[in-house]
């Protein structure tokens, strides 16, 4: 069974949540921030991040758009990616690379100008930008695709989580609505339950 590399609160916890909605069985190796810079990690991601997943042949794959389409494709009974060749395949491509390079990149372009100490409002227009255009390929549909929930919408509304998560999505009404959806499912629910603390009391 495969073996997802996680730090709660990381990316990986999108990689989870696809594992959730699948419901096979997979092991978790939940691994701190010291861990994940390690040498031994560092075997398993050259640049020592999370996720990383170990499949079933025993190989190792990074980089959480690429892990979790891969894993929508190995079970194509749980209906979360269309077939190859389809309208609504190259949707799923789409909107998942979309989501990663014009949200996430955004979010992280937005990040350093605020660390550097640089003017914001160039990316904050640029955030505004892309999560406009999720908005109006939602429309009035709950999921990106035909209306029915998929791969793109666990990556589309992960990314976008970042975004309302630090206070970007208050204009943006169908964008936050979107991200609560998703994250009102009870395989969201369940992916943040992997490796959380337990409890005080
Ligand atoms: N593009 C990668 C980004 C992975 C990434 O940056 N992961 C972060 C956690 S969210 C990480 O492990 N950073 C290394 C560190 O903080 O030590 C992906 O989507 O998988």
């Amino acid at each position: 069974m495969p073996r997802l590399y996680h730090s709660p609160g990381s990316r990986s916890t999108r990689v989870l949540w696809l594992l959730e909605e699948i419901g096979a069985p997979y092991d978790v190796t939940v691994i701190t921030r010291d861990e994940r810079r390690g040498p031994e990690h560092r075997e398993l991601h050259p640049l020592g991040r999370v996720p990383v997943i170990e499949l079933d042949d025993g190989a190792h794959m990074i980089e959480s758009v690429a892990i979790c389409l891969h894993l929508a494709d190995l079970h194509p009974d749980a209906g979360l990616i269309a077939a190859l060749g389809t309208p609504q395949r190259a949707q799923a491509y789409q909107w998942s690379v979309f989501a990663l390079a014009e949200i996430e990149g955004a979010l992280l372009a937005l990040r350093q100008a605020n660390e550097a100490g640089a003017d914001v409002a160039p990316g904050l227009e640029r955030v505004g930008e892309a999560v406009a255009v999720i908005a109006d390929a939602l429309g009035d549909d709950d999921w990106l695709i035909d209306n029915r929930f998929s791969v793109a919408d666990v990556l589309a509304a992960s990314i976008l989580g970042l975004a309302h998560s630090r206070g970007l999505l208050a204009a943006q009404p169908v964008a936050a609505a979107y991200v609560e959806r998703g994250h009102a499912r009870p395989a969201y629910e369940r992916a943040l339950a992997v490796g959380a603390a337990p409890a005080a009391g």
